[in-house]
């Protein structure tokens, strides 16, 4: 598994983004990984998978005793999903505004959910919320050698 390297701050922050099945089937893939490379973050894993019930209960814990939650299970369950670790300063608070808010309703336009959806039960993104969960969520997900540390040559145009 990903071994968290207490060196992963700064402008080696890392958070965790999935497209989830619907983003997969409505073919907004390409365009979402755009965002995240035009805003200067650097990609260190990513991968299609079908995700299994035991892993997304795992990831999504936390809301175990929601309504909503084997609802949630079956739609992130439904089809591939874009696993997908980035990296840059604050990344873990600059996706989660570039994600939007978890309703898409509540979501401006110009991000990801207030562009792309309509409904918080298809709301085609995840992204970490804490460098915390982020570390948790990269474990889940990531095996370490799935992960690639990779000069980025024009690292000094994004970095002063
Ligand atoms: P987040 O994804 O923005 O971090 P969470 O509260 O952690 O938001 O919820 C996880 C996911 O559960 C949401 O992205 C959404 O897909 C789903 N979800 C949250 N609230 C509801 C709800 O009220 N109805 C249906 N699905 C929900």
């Amino acid at each position: 598994a990903y071994v968290f390297q207490s060196g992963w701050t700064g402008v080696n922050e890392r958070t965790f983004i999935a497209i989830k099945p619907d983003g997969v089937q409505r073919r907004l893939v390409g365009q979402i990984v755009q965002r995240f490379e035009k805003k200067g973050f650097k990609l260190v894993g990513m991968k299609l998978i079908q995700a299994t019930e035991g892993l997304l209960k795992e990831h999504y814990t936390e809301l175990r005793s929601k309504p909503f939650f084997s609802g949630l299970i079956s739609y992130m369950s439904s089809g591939p999903v874009v696993a997908m670790v980035w990296q840059g300063l604050d990344v873990v608070k600059m996706a989660r505004k570039m994600l939007g808010e978890t309703n898409p309703a509540d979501s401006l336009p110009g991000t990801i959910r207030g562009d792309y959806c309509v409904e918080v039960g298809r709301n085609v993104i995840h992204g970490s919320d804490s460098v915390e969960s982020a570390q948790r969520e990269i474990s889940l997900w990531f095996r370490e050698n799935e992960l690639q540390c990779w000069e980025d040559t024009h690292s000094h145009w994004i970095y002063n």
